[in-house]
């Protein structure tokens, strides 16, 4: 086992790294820009050292200030969090030509989930159901007006190399392909280098739900059910529930074990998620995320399980410490997540806190790096929290999250705590009847104030 790991992150996932490797005797190194060097990370760490300026690029995405910094303090290890350099295949190599260990999968099963298509090619011959659509890359718009009106409108024309919804276009109809297909390789080219697209039939209202697994890296995996985020805005997830309020035990199982079999089969090392769109009761595969993921909380509460202790585990090469069958759901978990952010508008709202009251309580859970008299600083993420409430079911999961937003106190920013106060009292919320689309019709007639 690692005696010193880095944390090449900040805020909350920084804490929660340094919580899980305090726990296991391991002892911790955070770095920070200069605009941190008052954060909680650096505070919780037991080495802290200055990685450079408050520009993300030049502090927490610089390689080798990060590589110089193991270097420094003799750290053997690094955990990337979520972000920034955690999904980057070069770093990941880099890591490795330096004698380091990187904290989660391979650098070649980062790349081949990094291009949407190669993804896609890999877990369609993995036997993971996929949404249908054209067979890898298409290079003309002849050829994707020819798939088009193969399969039918509507259709969307997704860049290879996309994410956060940059380069992705609807065609509702055969005359918005030809706007459609050159705007998605447009923003592919401009947003990520490669203008690479491919289409898929557009699913109308589906569901949100992952999958998260688990590999050995030695053919071992196992699957942790699933989590339901379709209630997002801009991309941006804000509640996330596992188990999923529609899911049944036997489409849980069925999907669960082809994905756990999908990464065993390609010796998957760490935590994924495997995400779906859902719809009639079918699961249609879109993308894989390569890392530990915000919402792994909900999914931790249910199977009463440590994500970070595992990928630390196997970096370390000892085997993951439970099996598929020690693997039971009990009960509901809810995450919220608490954004610097000013209602109506969403807009980032950084500043002082000047006080901070942090609920608690039988099945609460606030994971967050602020503290009273703390500067959030302008230059990141607007996440200030997450809010992760368990309950022996759906309903109490639901009460005990209003009864600890009533207990949260944050003061001198605006969150957007309101927004989870006026979404518990929506029937549809209440009753878990939503889709991808529902959170922003919602806001289009529903605006909490700030
Ligand atoms: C889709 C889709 C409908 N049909 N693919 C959005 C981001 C990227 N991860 C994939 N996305 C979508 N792909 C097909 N074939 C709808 C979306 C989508 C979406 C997906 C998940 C969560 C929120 C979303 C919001 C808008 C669109």
């Amino acid at each position: 086992m690692f005696d010193k790991i880095l944390i090449a992150n900040r805020g909350e996932i920084a804490l929660r790294v340094i919580r899980a490797a305090r726990e296991m005797g391991i002892a911790t190194v955070a770095v920070h820009s200069t605009a941190d060097s008052d954060a909680m990370h650096v505070r919780m760490a037991d080495e802290s050292i200055c990685i450079g300026p408050p520009s993300s690029p030049q502090s927490y995405l610089s390689i080798p200030a990060l590589i110089a910094a193991c270097e420094v303090t003799g750290a053997q290890a690094i955990h990337p969090g979520y972000g920034f350099l955690s999904e980057n295949a070069k770093f990941v190599q880099i890591v490795q030509d330096h004698d380091l260990t990187f904290i989660g999968p391979t650098a070649e099963h980062i790349r081949v989930m990094g291009d949407k298509i190669t993804a896609k090619d890999t877990m369609k011959a993995l036997g993971v159901p996929c949404v249908p659509g054209s067979e890898g890359g298409v290079a003309t718009l002849a050829e994707a007006q020819k798939i088009g009106a193969e399969m039918g409108y509507p259709v969307i024309i997704k860049a290879t190399a996309g994410g956060g919804g940059k380069g992705m276009k609807v065609a509702e109809t055969a005359a918005d392909m030809e706007k459609a297909f050159q705007t998605a390789r447009a923003e592919g080219k401009s947003n990520f280098g490669n203008d690479e697209v491919y289409i898929e039939k557009y699913l109308t209202t589906p569901r949100h739900i992952e999958i998260q697994v688990f590999g050995d890296g030695k053919g071992g995996a196992v699957h942790l059910g699933e989590r339901d985020c379709s209630l997002q805005r801009r991309h941006q997830k804000v509640f996330e529930e596992a188990p999923g309020p529609t899911i049944t035990p036997e489409q849980r199982a069925h999907i669960g074990k082809t994905c756990a079999d999908a990464v065993a089969n390609i010796n998957y090392a760490g935590a994924g998620t495997i995400e779906f769109l859902f719809e009639n009761g079918e699961f249609f595969f879109i993308e894989m995320n390569t890392r530990l993921q915000v919402e792994h909380p909900v999914t931790e509460a249910i199977f009463n399980v440590d994500l970070v202790r595992e990928q630390i585990r196997v970096a370390a090469g000892l085997p993951m410490s439970f099996t598929q069958d020690d693997l039971t759901i009990d009960g509901h978990a809810i995450e919220v997540r608490l954004n610097a952010e000013k209602l109506p508008n969403f807009s980032p709202c950084p500043g002082k806190i000047t006080q901070f009251h942090v609920p608690g309580g039988l099945g609460v859970r606030m994971d967050s790096a602020l503290y009273a008299g703390y500067s959030i600083p302008p230059h990141y993420d607007s996440l200030i929290g997450k809010l992760i409430v368990h309950g022996r079911d759906r309903p109490e999961a639901l009460a005990r999250l209003e009864r600890a937003l009533g207990e949260l106190i944050i003061e001198g920013v605006d969150s957007t705590t309101p927004l989870f106060h006026a979404l518990l009292q929506d029937p549809d919320v209440l009753s878990g009847n939503y889709n991808i689309h529902w959170l922003e019709h919602w806001l289009e007639s529903n605006l909490p104030e700030g």
